[in-house]
């Protein structure tokens, strides 16, 4: 029986470009055949590739991300492609995959279900001292084991950063989201847990880190090799699933298929795409994912950084496109969803004159952890011109989101609230 494939089945074309690229970071044998001829043949297929008539998803090669980016629902950024806030009007608590932000260190690899094979090696796994005892799973031997379902955000550790900026006055680096590197879906899968266990883990086991099949990624002329971090044993034992469909359908090709890692509360780095290998360890492992990468830096925080970033922090966002127009002396519903990855949020308090007075919100979800709670709130405006609407969350843990986010250098984690501009007319 052939695996399930998302939307755009891959035809010859992209087969034939994703093994020469395979090839290109070393993934592929070529005996026999010169390196001039195999990147002559890459060149070639990267030009079929946008022949007039090809379907969208043969542009894997040549874009970064493979589904549409209608212009409507996404802020296309660099690599990556950011929801836009007043998209999610009317949608449910899970986000459309369609719909759903990318965050590509380098481009979406259009792979192919039957020849994907998960290998689990490393110190960590029983077998003689010393041995690496690999052990694998096709695609077929996962959906065999017991399935789970469960609803959790991916969210970028970087969500929000812009605002370090626009109104705290700060520079920081990375990508310059506003609030939409957030999604919601319900994903199915099975825990790592059961794969871990029978792969043969061992009670020395430390740290397990997955490792993605998308390209080396290279930063400032420097190859940091293929993106991957390492987890904590007791994460990876305890809520982590190996997710092979995404809202009941097989994943998309831009969210990892055929499979992907999902750790529920933790920042988007952990949730490692079209995953190929897990090393498990029995010593603690480092990668520039928990070095350079997604760790505190700056005067507020320790010399040399702080921990490797875990939980996502506390956030709020309005449906609304930023700007938004109101009528005068008209009821309207403001919507908006607020989240934590600290604990379920219970309240959300709203201001619709720039902070000076606040109304507890109506929620519209049983607050869970590592999702969203949605709310509204009813606003007949009356005064005109320009004014700002402010959402302020809290949640299980006892975080409320701060006037200020304590700023680090690489803008993660921003939990300020958000001055939503808009103007009634
Ligand atoms: N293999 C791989 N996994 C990855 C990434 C990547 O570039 N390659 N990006 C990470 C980051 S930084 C985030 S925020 C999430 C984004 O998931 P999404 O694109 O499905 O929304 O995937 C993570 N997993
Ligand atoms: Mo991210």
């Amino acid at each position: 029986m052939p695996s399930p494939t998302p939307a755009g089945h891959p035809h010859e074309t992209h087969y034939d470009r994703r093994r020469l690229h395979q090839w290109l970071t070393g993934e592929a044998r070529a005996d026999g055949v010169t390196r001039r001829r195999l990147l002559t043949l890459l060149v070639a297929t990267a030009a079929a590739g946008t022949a007039s008539g090809t379907p969208r998803s043969a542009h894997a090669a040549d874009r970064a991300i493979v589904k549409p980016l209608p212009p409507q629902w996404f802020i296309e950024r660099g690599t990556n492609a950011e929801t836009r806030w007043e998209a999610l009007r009317g949608t449910g608590h899970h986000t459309p995959n369609e719909l759903f932000f990318v965050r590509n260190h380098t481009a979406t690899p259009v792979l192919d279900a039957d020849d994907w094979r998960l290998r689990l090696w490393g110190s960590g796994l029983r077998g003689s001292p010393g041995e690496d005892r690999p052990r694998e799973f096709g695609y077929d031997d996962l959906r065999a084991l017991p399935a789970v379902t469960r609803t959790a955000f991916v969210e970028c550790a970087g969500n929000g950063r812009s605002y370090f900026t626009t109104q705290q006055g700060q520079t920081v680096t990375g990508t310059s989201w506003t609030l939409g590197a957030i999604g919601v879906a319900r994903w199915r899968g099975v825990r790592l847990a059961d794969v871990l266990r029978r792969a043969g883990l061992s009670p020395d086991a430390v740290d397990v880190q997955p490792r993605g099949l998308d390209a080396d990624y290279v930063s400032g002329g420097e190859n940091l090799g293929r993106v991957r971090r390492p987890l904590p044993l007791a994460k990876a034992l305890d809520d982590v699933l190996l997710a092979y469909e995404m809202n009941g359908e097989p994943l998309p090709y831009d969210h990892g298929y055929p499979v992907r890692v999902l750790v529920p509360s933790w920042v988007g780095i952990a949730s490692i795409k079209w995953v190929g290998d897990i090393e498990v360890s029995a010593q603690p492992l480092y990668s520039p994912w928990n070095t350079t990468f997604y760790r505190l830096f700056g005067p507020s925080h320790p010399e040399g950084g702080g921990a490797p970033l875990t939980r996502q922090a506390t956030k709020s966002a309005f449906e609304l496109a930023a700007g938004a127009t109101f009528t005068a002396g008209q009821k309207h519903v403001l919507h908006g969803r607020s989240w934590s990855g600290a604990g379920p949020v219970t309240r959300v308090d709203v201001s619709t004159d720039g902070g000076a007075n606040w109304r507890p919100a109506h929620l519209h979800d049983r607050p869970r952890a590592g999702t969203w709670t949605r709310w509204s709130l009813g606003w007949r405006p009356d005064a005109l011109g320009a004014t700002h609407l402010l959402a302020r969350a809290t949640d299980t843990a006892d975080r409320t989101q701060p006037d200020t986010a304590v700023p680090n250098t690489q803008g993660y984690l921003f939990d300020g609230v958000v001055r939503h501009p808009v103007s009634v007319v």
